[in-house]
């Protein structure tokens, strides 16, 4: 066989062209122009949305990655946050005979029955970011994306390390919690850290209401938690974009967002740690800001190369990610036995990342 030209999986008999480099993001490189049509592998994309910084860098990793010149063709639908519409995305995408499809699923139920007929159809699916609740385990090839639940441990251990180091009594700390889009994974994970750390450390919960990601949202809540909670002193927003509207709310009250409790500032904790997230946390708006990362695209193609290498894909495939602070009164957390560095953001950290 020559090198690197297999026979796609699925039924479709589709032949691509992978070039066997193991680069990420490398070229699954088109044959000649003459062949290139069948040396071309379709990949059905069920996107999210464009609800924040994190989905929009999601994106632009996904469509950087599976292009015509890499010898693919893109099929992408933007849900708009609607998972009927992802459901109806992936019924079509079936319909449409696509080689693979990769599904970024808002909520984590839902899929038995359209998932099903992707396998009835021969039509190997992939799972990315969050995590999809099926009967039958065999409707996905793999999953790859974040721990969401360890990226809220981490959050949760820089407060309680933090508290301590202030000597701020536990019970002093008044926390809300700007929700993301209920029922998706980073929303149940990440809250479940917080509502597990508040019981174990004695913390004062005082609501936690929807965010959906948005800023708009964010900033809704939060004017809203302020006017409810006036003693409230810690924010604990399920991504940075959710951060960015709580930040406008505070500041449009009157009040200040930082670390100093005890004075009367209001603390922010955030998750992504996107650029925008990051500058936050360098002048010390943002307190702590857990790493998500959104770059997929290479991971995803890898996922398919084994696949079209007739290899099985480990099944779940996290991916590392760091924590993120404005000073160094906590150098590191443990979470579960394991203990995790806490960067103290720079002008120069900021200029090395690419979302
Ligand atoms: C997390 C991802 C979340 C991000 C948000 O894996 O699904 O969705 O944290 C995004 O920014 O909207």
């Amino acid at each position: 066989m020559a090198a690197g030209v297999l026979t796609g999986l699925g039924g479709c008999g589709t032949k691509i062209g992978i070039t066997g480099m193991a680069e990420s993001g490398a070229a699954m490189s088109a044959a000649s122009s003459a062949d290139s049509e069948e040396n071309t592998i379709t990949v059905g994309f069920a996107q999210v949305g464009e609800e924040s910084d994190w989905r929009r860098a999601n994106s632009v990793s996904i469509k950087e990655t599976f292009t015509s010149k890499n010898g693919c063709r893109l099929l992408f639908d933007d849900a708009q946050n609607e998972p009927e519409k992802q459901i109806t995305a992936i019924a079509n995408f079936v319909q449409q005979g696509v080689d693979y499809i990769v599904l970024e699923p808002i909520v984590e139920t839902g899929w038995d029955t359209v998932l099903s007929d992707a396998k009835a159809a021969g039509i190997p699916v992939i799972v990315a970011d969050r995590m999809i609740e099926v009967e039958d385990e065999s409707l996905y090839a793999a999953w790859v994306g974040s721990d969401c639940l360890l990226e809220g441990r981490k959050v949760c251990e820089w407060l309680h390390s933090y508290a301590e180091s202030e000597d701020i009594d536990p019970s002093e700390l008044k926390i809300v919690n700007i929700q993301g889009t209920l029922g998706s994974t980073p929303q149940i994970d990440r809250d479940l850290a917080l509502t597990e750390a508040a019981e174990k450390y004695g913390w004062t919960l005082l609501g936690a209401e929807r965010g959906e990601f948005t800023q708009a949202k964010g900033r809704e809540t939060m004017a809203q938690f302020l006017i409810d909670f006036p003693e409230l002193n810690v924010v604990y927003c399920d991504n940075d974009n959710e951060a960015y509207g709580a930040i406008e709310a505070i500041e449009e009250a009157g009040r200040t967002c930082g670390s100093n409790i005890e004075a009367g500032e209001i603390m922010i904790l955030s998750f992504d740690a996107t650029s925008g997230g990051l500058r936050y946390v360098l002048d010390g708006t943002i307190s702590c800001d857990a790493e998500c990362n959104p770059l997929h695209g290479p991971r995803i193609e890898e996922i398919i190369r084994e696949l079209e290498a007739g290899r099985e894909p480990e099944r779940l495939q996290y991916v590392a990610e760091g924590l993120y602070v404005h000073d160094d009164t906590v150098e590191t957390v443990e979470v579960d036995g394991k203990s995790y560095p806490a960067h103290v953001v720079t002008e120069e950290l900021i200029g090395n990342r690419v979302y």
